[in-house]
């Protein structure tokens, strides 16, 4: 009997420990099961994620973008203001080129009739057409001479020396016109009714018994009123320009008196 119970019993045990061991290998299955599945839907589960992520980020940085946009479109709008400038730059520097060309063409028409005078006109004088001539400074023009009325009074001989210095002579007094220049002048200086009488030297020199003029030139015209020269001793007797009781006329005396002087030269 009593191995009859033992049998018994080992045969229930026996059915609890099967029941458990299918019990057991039904949840083994069933977690297989469950892992192969989500293998299976692994690619599809981690792409929503990160659609999801996306999404996500995409409201995230909503603002950003649209401020990429506009960074965009502002950056295009630059460009575009660059090219237009460029191109004004361009166009500008083209009417420049256009305003030198068309100021070369000035100079070209202003010159052109000036040579074409020179050469067609004045052919035989090219020496006096090249610079126009002028007198030299402190020097006053009186047709084609200069003159000096310099208020220094000295000799004759000095005032030569001056005179000479200044590529000039003492004055020699040609013509009438020459000499109304020059009293003019001097009364500009001194007007008459002066109070007192000025002297002014000139080229004119006693020398081999007759008057000559410093410079060379012949003696013609003369401004002596009667009574003068009346000095008249060889290498010693000068004349001058007097304002004495404002007569404006030629003097001779001795050279060493202190005078003023007036030098002339050609115009250079
Ligand atoms: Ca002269
Ligand atoms: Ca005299």
């Amino acid at each position: 009997m009593k191995g009859c119970m033992f049998q018994a019993v080992a045969a229930v045990i026996y059915l609890v420990m099967i029941v458990k061991l299918q019990a057991t290998e039904h949840i083994e299955n069933n977690t297989d099961t469950c892992l192969l599945k989500l293998k299976e839907n692994a690619e599809r589960v981690r792409s929503e994620v990160i659609n999801e992520l996306k999404a996500e980020m995409k409201e995230e940085f909503k603002d950003e973008f649209k401020q990429l946009e506009i960074l965009k479109k502002e950056l295009l709008l630059e460009r575009a203001r660059q090219r237009v400038m460029e191109e004004k730059v361009d166009v500008s520097y083209v009417g420049v080129q256009k305003l030198e060309a068309a100021l070369s063409q000035c100079a070209m028409i202003a010159t052109v009739p000036i040579t074409a005078a020179n050469t067609t006109t004045t052919t035989t004088t090219t020496t006096t057409t090249e610079k126009p001539k002028v007198c030299a400074a402190g020097f006053v023009k009186f047709e084609d001479h200069c003159y000096l009325l310099e208020l220094d009074k000295t000799t004759w001989g000095t005032a030569r020396s001056r005179c000479r210095g200044l590529g000039a002579d003492l004055v020699s007094i040609n013509t009438e016109a020459e000499n109304e220049f020059l009293l003019e002048k001097i009364k500009e200086y001194f007007p008459p009714n002066s109070e007192n009488s000025e002297y002014f030297w000139m080229g004119l020199l006693y020398a081999g018994s007759k008057y000559m003029w410093a410079d060379g030139t012949d003696v013609g015209f003369t401004d002596f009123p009667s009574g003068e020269p009346n000095c008249m001793e060889d290498g010693r007797c000068k004349a001058f320009i007097s304002t004495f009781r404002s007569a404006y006329e030629w003097e001779d005396a001795r050279s060493t008196y202190d005078f003023f002087y007036i030098c002339e030269k050609d115009m250079s």
